[in-house]
């Protein structure tokens, strides 16, 4: 459809591309094998596809350590192949967002190889560098996501540089003019490659304090052990007022693109001022991608409070909800697997653009690794005290069988395929009607199709009027109202009189939801069972 607005409200496939489908037998996914199998993320009724990058990289972090912005690693095939996989989607209905990740590059970027060159060469300050301090320790207490000191000194340039990830990701200086021209001009390459638009890496890193002061210590009762960032409040680090400039110029090249969206990665907590700064008024960035559901468990309360804290920011900020991705526990783990179509059934109720993560459709719960097949620098680093994120990042299963046929039997995977994932195989799904999958594909479908769902105001319900663990919110579009309850308790039936919370509306009803028994009324009240939603 022509609509230029179509991302609102949009749901949105994320895909992994190591560990989507290997098409020439390597061990390792890659474009062709995306494009083999995007009827799969077609026929789940999504509107749009975002792909992790896939752009030239040593891959010290799975590519989110860019050393060619246009070009596409051998590893995951060429140019070529890319242009095939857009055309392919494209005939699917399938918009394509790419990830961009403008913040850092590689440290075998030749913009880094110049940089670092000497103090006087021609992107000398394309990079954030400073001096030591005069006891040779760095210039500030600054630290990486990824554990450790955000500075690594250079012996060449005596100088430190600035990371907010790994040493090997050193961060760009967005003051710089040039640079910002470069990362423009690299976001207009794919646009006019075709493209549909943009995932922003930590659109939130873009800018630091020029002044370099020290982060505040965060208050011990707010450090979560080993999450790095976690241990100071980044003051001077992440979401820096010159970014908003920097949006607006980024926000005019994409209009010059009718239709083309960005979703910028808003990294970290307590982020909603710097979400509504850059939606807001429609001149920044479209779709902010929140992490306030990454670490979600399923409970009312909880859900209650990060919508309620959202709710603050009014309606001109454009959220994207997400329960999992390729950086945090799979969602089934963390609800529950019996809830995974609860968890999506509550997803799909919200105000806001949606995420979806490859597997989170089949109910994939986080693969158990040993500590030798770990492959995430975060998670080897940090280990035993973080998990990591390669037990989100294994293959997809495809078929019931060895390697779950992402990739031959005979050929060892990235990653390995995880036993318990296999009985929950595309194929093996697909063949039963009553799978997950199935009911997914009913729900997502049930949600693109619903004006009120994608587009309408949400008012969320007090807990005071719901029983404990319910939680609650109602759509409004025009006359339109549709009212979302979910028991998200453990047990006991929960009894709930809806006409004043429907007060007023005439000829109001349950609807059929995906895999959910319609509530039973008893007298006036509506019985939610542990597990259960209902949508009136
Ligand atoms: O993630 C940003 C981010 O904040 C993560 O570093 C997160 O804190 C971490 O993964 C621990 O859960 C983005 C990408 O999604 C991630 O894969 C990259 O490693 C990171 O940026 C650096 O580019
Ligand atoms: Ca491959």
């Amino acid at each position: 459809d022509a609509r230029h607005d179509w991302w609102r409200g949009a749901t949105i496939y994320q895909i992994y591309p190591r560990s989507f489908m290997d098409a020439n037998g390597d061990g390792i996914g890659d474009l062709p094998g995306i494009t083999a199998r995007l009827d799969h993320v077609a026929s789940l009724g999504v509107d749009a596809i975002w792909v992790s990058p896939f752009f030239t990289s040593p891959m010290d972090d799975f590519g989110y350590d860019v050393s060619d912005y246009r070009g596409v690693d051998p590893m995951f095939g060429t140019l070529d192949d890319f242009r095939a996989l857009v055309d392919r989607a494209h005939e699917l209905g399938l918009r394509v967002i790419i990830d961009q990740v403008l913040s850092h590059s590689s440290d075998r970027h030749p913009w880094f190889q110049e940089s670092r060159r000497d103090r006087t060469n021609a992107r000398a300050d394309w990079y954030v560098w400073a001096d030591p301090r005069p006891d040779g320790n760095p210039p500030n207490n600054w630290m990486a996501a990824f554990g450790g000191r955000a500075w690594t000194f250079d012996a060449r340039r005596r100088q430190y540089y600035l990371h907010n990830f790994l040493p090997s990701q050193p961060d760009l200086n967005f003051h710089h003019p040039e640079v910002q021209q470069a990362q423009l001009d690299n976001l207009r390459f794919w646009l006019d490659l075709g493209v549909d638009g943009f995932r922003l890496d930590v659109v939130n890193f873009y800018f630091h304090d020029r002044r370099l002061e020290d982060n505040p210590p965060m208050s011990r009762e707010r450090i979560q052990p080993g999450n790095p960032q976690s241990y100071q409040f980044p003051q001077h680090t992440i979401s820096q007022p010159e970014n908003l400039a920097f949006l607006e110029r980024l926000r005019a090249l994409l209009d010059e693109y009718p239709g083309a969206t960005t979703v910028g990665e808003i990294a970290g907590n307590d982020q909603l001022p710097t979400m509504a700064a850059y939606t807001q008024g429609d001149r920044r960035l479209h779709m902010a991608y929140t992490f306030d559901l990454l670490g979600s468990t399923g409970d009312a309360t909880e859900l209650h409070d990060v919508l309620a804290r959202f709710a603050t920011l009014g309606d001109g900020t454009w959220p994207c909800w997400a329960l999992s991705n390729h950086d945090v526990e799979r969602s089934a783990t963390r609800w529950g697997e019996h809830r995974a179509l609860l968890a999506l059934t509550v997803l799909c109720s919200l105000r806001g653009s949606l995420c979806l993560y490859q597997g989170e459709e089949l109910g994939l719960p986080e693969a158990e690794l040993a500590y030798e097949d770990l492959q995430d620098p975060f998670g080897i680093n940090l280990w035993p005290e973080v998990k990591g994120r390669d037990g989100c990042r294994t293959p997809m299963v495809w078929e019931d069988r060895s390697n779950g046929g992402f990739c031959p039997e005979a050929v060892r995977p990235w990653l390995p395929v995880f036993e318990r994932h296999l009985t929950l195989a595309v194929a093996r799904q697909n063949a039963d009607p009553d799978s997950l999958l199935a009911r997914v594909r009913e729900l997502l479908q049930l949600r693109g199709g619903s004006e009120v769902l994608r587009q309408g105001e949400q008012a969320l319900i007090e807990p005071a009027s719901l029983p404990d663990d319910v939680f609650g919110v109602i759509r409004t579009l025009g006359e339109r109202r549709l009212l979302c309850l979910a028991h998200l308790g453990r047990a006991g039936t929960a009894r709930i009189d809806l006409d004043g919370l429907l007060a007023g509306i005439a000829g109001w009803q349950p609807l059929d939801l995906p895999g959910m028994d319609l509530p039973a009324l008893e007298g006036t009240e509506w019985c939610l069972e542990p597990g259960q939603a209902a949508w009136f």
